[in-house]
């Protein structure tokens, strides 16, 4: 087995892991990340691409923003389309904040770029399996890579390693675990096409919700409402084109703009939350403690805020030796990660059909959505949501 050590051993090359490396490292902290998947496949796996206020603010700070300054597209505001008519969310109006399309995984390759060329170490094709020393100030994490044993010691060890990880295990069986599983799913496409939509379109229709997103101006993203057990060989091109259309129908005859489909997923969606995000030298960020449906656009987001308030406890504990904000570091997180699962929970229960569901259902998300759109008050308040303006 071969041994090595650093001040914080992070698990995860994803938004989390690798934003908080960089912060640590502009701290002068040291850190390893540990990422199973080769640097191709995390490179290339299509996720989120909402980017809110703040994490565009931050990753342009920490250096990792020209890429995105350049090919990134700000939206200042978002249609939400119901009874067949749109109405427009202003964020400039309402918050004096926009937000910016930008694809995950372009973050993800500007990042690694980053953290390589700043002299950061990120060991790909390495899977973390085991802990030892937890209970000790050494606490060590065992991985595979190459076939062979590897044993990491460190100060810290921290999971970025997602929902499916190996971090949130290793704590102790009293914590807390929230969950909710929606009975439905998203059927996620890339299209060959261009822009739709100068602005991303939430879409409420009695066959369910549409969502018109972008990646490039050449590359468009879009989501459907589908059953979660779906199988993707029951939605041909021809169904799926002929739901968008149906469901996006505006009373003066709008269309996406169609093209050839690049890629085809389903995702389920689910709610989860665990309480701490801390045991001991183990801490939590990321989908590792928490998990939204993707209606909010606030995964990524979360993720990110969550290791700017862990890179700010170790950094002064490394600074001053003194522990107490690393001791908040749960608390201070949660707050944030509750109102952020409060919205995505809001966003998803006014757009989506829920099976089985009565008119009466129906009418009040149509008596919902049509509060937010008129209400100066309610407009402001989702608007200051979805740009990610949450209470203390
Ligand atoms: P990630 O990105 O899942 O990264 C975890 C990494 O850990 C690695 N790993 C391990 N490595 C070593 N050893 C082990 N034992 C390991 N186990 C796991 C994995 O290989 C992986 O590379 O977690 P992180 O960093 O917390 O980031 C979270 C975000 O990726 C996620 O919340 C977002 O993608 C969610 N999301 C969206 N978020 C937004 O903010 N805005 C959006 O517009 C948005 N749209 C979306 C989304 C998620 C979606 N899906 C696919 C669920 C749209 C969709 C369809
Ligand atoms: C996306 O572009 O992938 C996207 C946009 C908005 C969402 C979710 C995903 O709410």
């Amino acid at each position: 087995m071969s041994c090595s050590s650093t001040q914080v051993g992070i698990i995860g090359a994803g938004p989390a892991g690798l934003v908080l490396s960089h912060l640590l490292h502009l701290e002068g902290i040291d850190s390893v990340i540990l990422e199973s998947r080769t640097r191709a496949e995390v490179e290339s796996t299509v996720r989120a691409g909402v980017l809110e206020h703040g994490t565009v603010e931050l990753l342009k700070a920490i250096g990792a923003g020209d890429r995105m300054q350049r090919e990134g597209a700000e939206h200042r505001g978002v249609y939400f389309r119901f009874g067949g008519e749109t109405h427009r969310i202003d964020f400039g109006e309402h918050t004096g904040r926009s937000i910016m399309l930008y694809a995950q995984h372009e973050v993800i390759k500007d990042l690694i770029a980053l953290r390589l060329a700043t002299g950061g170490t990120i060991h790909f094709g390495a899977k973390a399996s085991t802990f030892a020393g937890l209970d000790t100030a050494k606490p060590s994490i065992r991985f595979t890579a190459s076939g062979d044993e590897n044993e990491l010691t460190c100060d810290y060890v921290v999971g970025c390693d997602g929902y499916h990880g190996v971090v949130r295990p290793a704590f102790p069986r009293e914590r807390k675990e929230f969950a909710h599983t929606f009975p439905f799913g998203w059927l996620g496409i890339l299209v060959e096409a261009p822009p739709s939509s100068d602005e991303l379109i939430y879409a409420h229709h009695d066959r369910g919700f549409a969502l018109v997103s972008t990646r490039s101006p050449t590359v468009q993203r879009m989501y459907l409402q589908c059953d979660p057990h779906d199988d993707l060989a029951q939605w041909s091109d021809d169904r799926i084109w002929a739901e968008l259309h149906t469901r996006l129908e505006t009373k003066d005859g709008w269309k996406p703009k169609t093209g050839r489909l690049l890629q085809k997923s389903i995702v389920a969606m689910r709610s989860f939350v665990t309480e701490p995000m801390q045991h001991g030298r183990l801490f939590l960020a990321g989908d590792a403690a928490h998990i939204v449906p993707p209606t909010g656009a606030k995964g990524l987001n979360l993720a990110v805020a969550d290791v700017q308030v862990l890179a700010r406890g170790l950094a002064e504990f490394y600074r001053s030796g003194r522990t107490d904000p690393l001791a908040g570091y749960s608390a201070t997180a949660l707050r944030r990660v509750w109102q952020a699962q409060h919205f995505s929970c809001w966003m998803t229960s006014m757009f989506h059909r829920v099976p089985d569901a009565d008119p009466f259902q129906q009418r009040l998300q149509l008596a919902q959505l049509g509060h937010v759109c008129s209400s100066p008050a309610a407009t402001r308040a989702l608007a200051e949501c979805y740009v990610g303006l949450f209470g203390p």
